[in-house]
């Protein structure tokens, strides 16, 4: 069953991290969102016009004006670590040695060329391994792409002239979107395909296939 909160499936090492941050950074914004709305309201309601409150009084508390902006800051601040943490852990593979395959990625308009290490192709396909530490190594041709797939929650721009590393390790057999997330042309929307997720022992069989 899928967790609560996730409409999408969770189908890598990563999907579970990014979620919980996600929801971190939803109840935080949520709660200054209600905060700050109850006490406009709130103020509006006490000083309206007519209202006998009294308008003279004005109490200071540096205690309260430091409180109110340090530790939001810190809240944020807290999130923002949090964050880069994780996206370091996107682009750097745990360790270089564990790496169990590299695939080469080039985007171009409109498509998806992948390259498997025994030099296997396939154009909008990516066929992995369940359990394995998935390199992507990707650049493109032309234009500004993004490889996105959902279901594993990753997401890097493609850029001409440099390349960009990423990796994931698949945690569930299936088929799963993959997307390009940066308009790029005319074809952008038709620029999708698929991620297939086997069992290692049938990629292998896969991989030997013409
Ligand atoms: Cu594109």
């Amino acid at each position: 069953m899928e967790r609560f909160g996730t409409f999408l499936g969770e189908a890598s090492s990563l999907s579970r991290h990014f979620d919980t941050l996600f929801l971190a950074l939803f109840i935080l914004c949520s709660l200054v969102t209600i905060i700050i709305t109850f006490l406009i309201v709130f103020f509006a309601i006490k000083y309206r016009r007519g209202a006998s409150t009294s308008r003279f009084i004005i109490r200071k508390s540096t205690a309260i004006e430091f409180a109110w902006t340090i530790i939001p800051f810190g809240l944020f601040l807290a999130i923002f670590v949090w964050a880069a943490y994780f996206y370091t852990e996107l682009l750097v593979p745990p360790d270089d040695a564990t790496v169990d395959l590299d695939i080469a990625i080039v985007g171009k308009q409109w498509m998806w060329k992948l390259q498997h290490p025994n030099g296997k192709r396939e154009i909008n396909k990516l066929h992995v391994p369940l359990g394995k530490n998935v390199r992507l190594t990707m650049i493109s041709q032309d234009v500004i792409h993004s490889f996105f797939i959902p279901a594993f929650r990753i997401k890097h721009d493609v850029l001409p002239g440099r390349y960009i590393t990423i990796w994931f390790r698949p945690i569930k057999l299936g088929k799963y979107h993959l997307f390009c997330a940066e308009y790029c042309g005319t074809d952008h929307s038709r620029m999708v395909g698929q991620v297939i997720v086997m069992e290692p022992s049938a990629y292998a069989q896969w991989l030997q296939q013409k």
